[in-house]
């Protein structure tokens, strides 16, 4: 289930939660996909806005001034070694997905914003401990993301971006126009690029050889000039590089102290676009844990 809220700060008395001082929020509208409701709605995390409580139920969020602003869904818990396969092949349409992963991540993105949130059930898979049965029965690639559909599996983020816009309803990702179709088969194909460009300066000098893989994303915003985004309007090309982009601008601010939007003025904007996005927003990782990931991983630390 998801509800949407936008919710107004009513009184501040304090900081904590649990305390004497707790932020009382009240709900100024919410939608529950299409129905409007009233609901007391306390903020948890004062200042941060990253946790609360609705009716009891647990909430992520995201402050924006005096607005709060959330999306929820209720994400389901890993499956491990140790789970018993979903009933498989049964009708129900399933992505096969882990939270941190950047491919996986993009097909979630496409379908939060395609609305298919009641439609593709979440299927996560803890990659650490991978159930036989997933690469036995579901993915012999035994990765995410996977999507079980109509009796069948499909595989590779950016295949499945195509997939869910050519089989699901819900806003296209997509336009129209020729000429921006073939702009997105472009920049779809320099998706590998820029990820090897990136991650491979991760482990000479960051700051120094990552720079001409954002130059590209820079020259590719100047192409179309009616909207920030890579095809003027939002559309999966958007949804390709967006989990990437999050994860190397925090990676490379934090290591490198490497601004990736500084002297690159229409990336710096398209970073705020998408961040306005609610089917990215609660998608996004943890930084804190990306940070640490990435520094074992690439530093050695
Ligand atoms: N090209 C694939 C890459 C998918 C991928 O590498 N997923 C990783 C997680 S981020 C995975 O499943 N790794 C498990 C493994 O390689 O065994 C796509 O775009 O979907």
């Amino acid at each position: 289930m998801v509800v949407v809220v936008s919710a107004v700060l009513l009184q501040r008395r304090g900081t904590g939660p649990g305390e004497e001082g707790q932020e009382r929020l009240a709900e100024r509208t919410a939608s529950d996909r299409g129905g409007e409701r009233e609901r007391p709605l306390e903020l948890r995390s004062p200042g941060t806005g990253v946790a609360g409580v609705v009716g009891g139920d647990e909430f992520l969020g995201f402050l924006d001034g005096d607005e709060f602003t959330y999306v929820k869904e209720d994400l389901p818990p890993y499956l491990d070694s140790t789970s018993e396969p979903p009933p498989l092949f049964d009708g129900t349409t399933r992505l096969y997905t882990y939270y941190p992963c950047p491919f996986a991540q993009r097909v979630w993105i496409a379908r939060n914003y395609k609305g298919l949130q009641d439609k593709i059930k979440l299927v996560p898979i803890d990659l650490k401990n991978r159930p036989a049965w997933y690469r036995e029965k579901v993915y012999p690639e035994n990765k995410v993301p996977s999507l079980e559909h109509n009796n069948k599996i499909t595989g590779e983020s950016l295949v499945l971006l195509k997939y869910l816009d050519d089989n699901f309803e819900g806003p296209k990702l997509l336009p129209n126009d020729h000429f921006k179709q073939q702009f997105a088969e472009e920049l779809l194909a320099y998706t590998d690029t820029l990820n090897k460009i990136v991650y491979t300066s991760f482990k000479g000098d960051a700051a120094k050889e990552a720079g001409s893989a954002f130059d590209y994303l820079e020259t590719a915003l100047h192409k179309f000039e009616d909207g920030p985004f890579f095809l003027g309007q939002f559309s999966l090309v958007d949804i390709a590089y967006a989990p990437f982009v999050e994860r190397f601008q925090i990676f490379l601010q934090d290591a490198w102290k490497y601004d990736i939007t500084a002297g690159r003025p229409k990336l710096a904007t398209w970073i705020e676009e998408v961040n306005k996005i609610d089917a990215y927003k609660h998608t996004k990782c943890d930084p804190e844990e990306l940070i640490q990931t990435y520094k074992q991983r690439f530093l050695g630390q």
